[in-house]
Parts: structure tokens; C-alpha cells; sequence
């Protein structure tokens, strides 16, 4: 079967309309909204490639696990299937719903972050760095350098730098280490896996020195895809059989359900230790919910269970990546820049060879990503030097070397004509990009402020005049 095509293992059972805009239509839209995609209306863009979080369409096991919510305030029957599904799929002992990613986040960051400390990772992403620093630590870079440079094709890019994750230890001294945050499938290196034997060795290294490792396994099962494909001994083991075996090199994970598990809302935190599991029931009661159910409704958390066992499945997951790369090939074909090797989750555009005319301080990357909308209303995702925010110390802007647009596809929603459609747009702003130009705030907040930050076009009214 191998040498065939992928293609989806499932068919389409209910259609959701999209509205088609004029290029005018779209013109006034990305300037209301602040040549910020984020501040688009849904009914304004046709194709929604923002993000894979929470977009995702669910099965209709999940559909019909809706009804079964057991909706109790407490000891709900959903949170003890959410919680078997967990333990089966990812090993942890104790698990504790919360209403997405970042809620768990809070609440390890909370528990594990004495102000001061260092949390070293393999990449930053924009939510968990937030909370290490709002607990008064900080982050520190120690993902190998290739995970840095968009036209390496090294194929596990997320992995960690053990050289760089040793020397932090011993310049700073173990007590000075909050924990490591492992990430899998590496979201701001565009989606990128880190090997096993790179989990197992940056994990036996911590151990040595007593440093716990928490794992954001928000992309996990994707990581172990790219495991099962690239990585000598594991071609014939199972996805589930790999995620089992990433999870038990960590003592914990925090996760956002939004992604693999195929869910619209929710997340969780899932550790080993009894004590810390204790302390985190006792924290996510002040700030999500009771511990059985962490601010979702009874009927998310079975979604999820359900989710959980169709994540893993070969087909699904081979479906899901294939589109990501089908996608990918065409851009490369066309010469586009794009992040390599292609990613799990999305089609990373490479802003700096993209749009080489506009400094780094004019945002390329923010102002692709509008001009991309104004050309179809396809809608993408800036990851650069707008999401990456200012320095904790110096308050001035930072410039990451991937200055990044994010096309990130939804799991089971869009079709390959989708895919065409938006690949000739992507080409056409290519063929066009002497006529992109640049932007400067015009509002800015204090937090993660990528989300709600307005701009202005450095010249002109327009950002793309083709
Ligand atoms: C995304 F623009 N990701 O990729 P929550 N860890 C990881 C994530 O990818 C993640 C979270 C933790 C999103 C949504 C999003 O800067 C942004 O469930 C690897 O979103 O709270 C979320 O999980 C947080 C988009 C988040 C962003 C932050 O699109």
C-alpha cells in the first residue's frame, strides 16, 4: 500500500459554507483589522490557515460522545475516560484537565519556577515562555543550532543541544534550573521532531543531575510520525508504542488538547510525582476548576478520550502530515522559501528571502501574512520578531533568525483543491513581492502582544499593491 497515495481515512459526512470576499471586501478588512490576522473575522477569510488549534473537525464517535457528557460538578464519568485514555496513550500517573494548554502551563510554572531560576528548552513558544517568566524565571535556548537556520534539512531539528543544556548546568549550578522543557514537534522551528535517542540522552543527562524534564507533548504524536519514519530501529513500531515510549523518559507533560488530540477546546496537566500532582489539584481549583474537570464541560473531556485513541492511528496520522507536505512540495516546486524539511503541523514561508527588500523592523513576516490575505483570503500566521516579543531586561524589541509565516493546516477540514488554491496565492504574492511593503505599530499591549497589536503600512494605505 506504501506506494500508493496517501488519502484521507474518512469521508465527509456535513459541509460548513464558506463566504467568498472580493479583494476590495478583503482590502477594508486587513486594515480595520490592524494588518493583523489575528483581528480578522472568521466570516472575512476563506481559507483559515492561522492555526491547527482547536480547528480541527471531530469524528462523529466524538460528535456522538457529546451526548454522553456527564455533566457533575465533581467525579464526572468523562474525566475518569480522559483520564484512562491518557494514562494508556501517554503513561502518566495522574492527570489534571484544564481548559487549554495554557492553563496548565500556569499551573506547572506556578508549582515548579522559584524566581530566579533558569528553564532551559529546546525552542520558545510564545504561551510557556510567558508563564516561566510571569513565576519569575527564565528562558533559555538549548535547541540544537539547525533548528535556527530554515534551509537546514537536518531531519530533527527539535532536538536538544546537549553541549549548550550541559553547559547551562554548569555554569549556573543545578539549583539554579527550575526543570527542562522538552517540547516534541517543535512549533516555532516550523513543527519540527526531535529524535528518541536525542530524548533519551538530554533526559538521562538531567537525571544525572537531578533536573526534572516537563514535556510539552502538544504535537507529540506528530513528533512520533516523523520518529517512526526517519529514526533506524522504529519503523515497526506503532505510533502509540512510540508516544508511550518519548512520555517515559519525562516526569510529566503539560498539553494542549487543541492539537493531536482532535478537540476544539480543552488540555491538561499529567504528571508522575504524588506530591506535585497534590499541589496542582490544589492550584487548578483557583484558576480552572475542580480537579475532575478543570474548566471543560463534561462532554469535551470524552471528546478527548476519543480523540486520544483516533490520534494515534497510522492512517490518520499519515493522512494529516501527507497534506502538510503535499502542500509544502508545491511551494518548493515553485521555488518559494519555506522552512526544511517540511514541518508536522503547517507550511513554514521563510519572510526574510520572501520579502528581502523589507527590514527586519518593518515585520516582513506580519506583512506577508496580510498581503497573503488581500491576495485570496487565505488567512496565516506571523512567527517572528512580532510574536517573539521584547527583551525581560533590555524592553528592546528581539530579532529571531526565522522571521516566519505560518501556514498551518487543521486536522480533517480542508481538501487538496484547498491546498491548490492557496499554494497559487502563496505563488502569486511570490511573483508580486516587490509590491509587499512594510509596517510599524500603531498600538502595541503588554502581553503576548502578537495577538491584539495593530500596524500601519510604513508607506501608503495598502500592504500589497499588485
Ligand atoms: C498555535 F499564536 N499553540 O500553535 P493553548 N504549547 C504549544 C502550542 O503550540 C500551544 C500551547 C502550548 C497554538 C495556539 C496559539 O502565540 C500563540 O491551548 C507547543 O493555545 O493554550 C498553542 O496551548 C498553548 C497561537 C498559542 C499563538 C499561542 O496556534
Amino acid at each position: 500500500m506504501h506506494n500508493r497515495s496517501w488519502a484521507e481515512p474518512f469521508k465527509i459526512k456535513m459541509v460548513e459554507h464558506l463566504r467568498m470576499t472580493t479583494r476590495a471586501e478583503r482590502e477594508r478588512a486587513i486594515a480595520e483589522a490592524g494588518f493583523n490576522t489575528f483581528l480578522l473575522r472568521s466570516e472575512d477569510v476563506y481559507i483559515d490557515l492561522l492555526t491547527d488549534s482547536g480547528t480541527s473537525a471531530m469524528s462523529d464517535r466524538q460528535w456522538a460522545g457529546l451526548m454522553l457528557g456527564d455533566e457533575a460538578y465533581a467525579g464526572s464519568a468523562n474525566f475518569y475516560h480522559l483520564e484512562a485514555a491518557v494514562r494508556q496513550y501517554y503513561g502518566y500517573k495522574h492527570v489534571i484537565p484544564t481548559h487549554q494548554g495554557r492553563g496548565a502551563e500556569h499551573i506547572l510554572s506556578r508549582l515548579c519556577i522559584s524566581p530566579g531560576q533558569y528553564v532551559p528548552g529546546n525552542m520558545y513558544f510564545t504561551t510557556t515562555k510567558h508563564h516561566q517568566e510571569l513565576a519569575g524565571g527564565k528562558f533559555v535556548d538549548v535547541v540544537v543550532d539547525q533548528a535556527h537556520d530554515p534551509d537546514s534539512n537536518f531531519p530533527f531539528k527539535g532536538n536538544v543541544d546537549l553541549d549548550k543544556l550541559g553547559r547551562l548546568v554548569e555554569e549556573v549550578g543545578t539549583s539554579k534550573i527550575a526543570y527542562l522543557c522538552l517540547a516534541t514537534n517543535v512549533n516555532m522551528a516550523g513543527g519540527q521532531p526531535c529524535s528518541l535517542a536525542n530524548i533519551r540522552d538530554a533526559c538521562a543527562l538531567c537525571r544525572r543531575h537531578g533536573i526534572r524534564v516537563f514535556h510539552d507533548a502538544t504535537r507529540a504524536v506528530e513528533n512520533a510520525y516523523f520518529i517512526k519514519l526517519r529514526e533506524p530501529g522504529y519503523a515497526h513500531k506503532s505510533l502509540a508504542e512510540i508516544l508511550r515510549e518519548i512520555c517515559s523518559h519525562t516526569d510529566g507533560c503539560t498539553m494542549s488538547a487543541k492539537k493531536d488530540c482532535l478537540v476544539n477546546i480543552g488540555g491538561w496537566l499529567a504528571v508522575n510525582d504524588d506530591e506535585l500532582a497534590d499541589a496542582a489539584r490544589n492550584l487548578v481549583v483557583v484558576y480552572e476548576g475542580l480537579h475532575t474537570y478543570g474548566g471543560l464541560a463534561g462532554r469535551d473531556m470524552e471528546a478527548m478520550a476519543i480523540g486520544i485513541r483516533e490520534s494515534v492511528e497510522f492512517d490518520h496520522m499519515r493522512a494529516r502530515i501527507g497534506q502538510v507536505e503535499y502542500l509544502g512540495r508545491r511551494l518548493m516546486e515553485a521555488e518559494v522559501p519555506i522552512v526544511r524539511p517540511i514541518g508536522g503541523h503547517g507550511v513554514f514561508l521563510n519572510a526574510r528571502k520572501f520579502l528581502p527588500q523589507i527590514p527586519r523592523e518593518q515585520f516582513p513576516a506580519q506583512s506577508l501574512s496580510a498581503a497573503l490575505y488581500v491576495d485570496s483570503g487565505v488567512r496565516a500566521m506571523e512567527r517572528g520578531a512580532v510574536s517573539a516579543g521584547r527583551d525581560l531586561i533590555t524592553g528592546n524589541n528581539t530579532f529571531p533568525a526565522l522571521e516566519l509565516v505560518r501556514l498551518t493546516i487543521p486536522r480533517r477540514v480542508y481538501t487538496q483543491a484547498h491546498m491548490d488554491v492557496t499554494a497559487e496565492s502563496v505563488i502569486s504574492v511570490y511573483e508580486n513581492r516587490d509590491k509587499v511593503v512594510g509596517l510599524e505599530f500603531t498600538y502595541e499591549p503588554k502581553h503576548l502582544r502578537f495577538f491584539q497589536s495593530r500596524f500601519r503600512p510604513v508607506t501608503g494605505e495598502r500592504v500589497f499593491t499588485a
